[in-house]
């Protein structure tokens, strides 16, 4: 690994974890490795899906609205989701086992009621920016490693934008969870490999 890289755990938050409102399948299997990998890393950065009530992204906000389901947005098509990682509840924390003492800056996202948001750089208008980029450049990042929930929603989205950005990046895949839903996971590898994302094995660290 090259010195001066950056850790990015993505989401790993109590809703998506096993019993959570959206639960990704072993969610909670990468909290263990998430906090063996960070000690390995200059720059440590964990994001949280951070969504007020109202937000657009929930289908109960929406009449009829079908969670899992597809509607257009100004900026696109958006998926449904149930209602997840609300602003000042339980499930938007982070994993209660989550080492998050030692990070640099946390990074919260989806905040703004119109806009979806999976990528830690971009919102779902791929236009609004979360600063992440900014920070990055600004400690001398050379490479993002990225690590959390879900592949191939935000993960996948985050790996993409970095690369985009400029930076090197790998997501570590068994550091990752998906929800696989009606074929994202591999349309997400595809995206990915096609943006340049590298891949590694927590193993490649540990
Ligand atoms: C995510 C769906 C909705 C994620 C966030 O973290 O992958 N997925 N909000
Ligand atoms: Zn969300």
């Amino acid at each position: 690994m090259k010195n001066n890289a950056a850790l990015l755990m993505i989401d790993i938050q109590t809703d998506f974890c096993p019993g959570g409102a959206l639960a990704v399948n072993e969610g909670d299997a990468v909290v263990p490795l998430a906090n063996k990998l960070q000690q390995h890393f200059e720059i440590t950065v964990p994001t949280q899906d951070w969504h007020p009530s109202d937000h657009s992204s929930f289908a109960d906000n929406h009449e009829g609205g079908e969670p899992f389901s597809l509607i257009d947005m100004p900026y696109g098509p958006q998926v449904l989701w149930p209602r997840h990682c609300v602003i000042g509840s339980n499930g938007a924390e982070f994993h209660t086992d989550l080492e998050t003492d030692s990070s640099d800056m946390i990074i919260r996202k989806g905040f703004r009621s119109a806009i979806d948001s999976y990528s830690a750089f971009f919102e779902n208008d791929k236009t609004t920016q979360t600063g992440l980029t900014g920070y990055l450049r600004e400690r001398e990042a050379n490479a993002v490693y990225l690590v959390g929930l879900a592949l191939d929603f935000c993960v996948c989205y985050s790996a993409v934008d970095a690369a985009k950005q400029g930076f090197e990046a790998t997501v570590i895949t068994d550091a990752c969870r998906a929800i696989d839903l009606d074929g994202s996971l591999d349309n997400a590898m595809t995206e990915m490999k096609n943006a340049g994302v590298n891949f590694a094995s927590s193993g490649d660290f540990l």
